[in-house]
């Protein structure tokens, strides 16, 4: 099997600090740590929930595909995270079986980790990031 696991799911916001009030302050849960994402344009708040994630995202610059996002949708829900072993394999096979990729080959993302994603058409209008841990 090569999705393990649900990873993290990705809350778009406008501003961290204004959703750190709710989930950290309100709700209650623990930050762990807040990291920049300069390939995707976003700062990152990293909550954690029993073997799982919460990643409210932050863009930095109108460009991130979360600023998109947010113009269009506005907040909420962005993406679902699977953990993958071994994600070259599992690219590979997605591209056999003819699913629509946005990244074809992996890229870096939060806390080291290596990230590929699938078109939401793919996901049936959930946009699908895999992400393999590093070793
Ligand atoms: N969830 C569901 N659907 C989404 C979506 C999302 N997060 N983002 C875009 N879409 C939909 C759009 O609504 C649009 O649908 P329609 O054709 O029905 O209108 C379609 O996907 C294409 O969107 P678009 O506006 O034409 O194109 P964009 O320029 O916005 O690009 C996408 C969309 C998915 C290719 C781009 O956002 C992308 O490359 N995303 C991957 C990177 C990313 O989102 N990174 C943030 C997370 C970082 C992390 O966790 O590290």
């Amino acid at each position: 099997m090569m999705i393990v696991g649900q990873h993290h799911i990705g809350i778009a916001v406008e501003n961290l600090d204004a959703a750190l009030a709710v989930y950290r302050d309100q709700l209650g849960l623990e930050l762990d740590h807040i990291e920049s994402v300069p390939d995707q344009k976003l700062r990152v708040a990293m909550i954690p929930l029993g073997d799982e994630t919460i990643e409210l995202l932050e863009p930095t610059d109108d460009e991130s595909p979360v600023a998109k996002f947010l113009a269009k949708k506005g907040e909420g829900f962005h993406h679902l995270a699977l953990e993958v072993r071994d994600l070259d394999a599992m690219l590979e096979q997605l591209k056999t079986r003819g699913v629509r990729l946005i990244d074809e080959e992996p890229r870096e993302g939060a806390g080291g980790t290596r990230i590929a994603f699938l078109h939401p058409k793919a996901g049936r209008g959930v946009l699908l990031e895999l992400v393999e841990n590093p070793s």
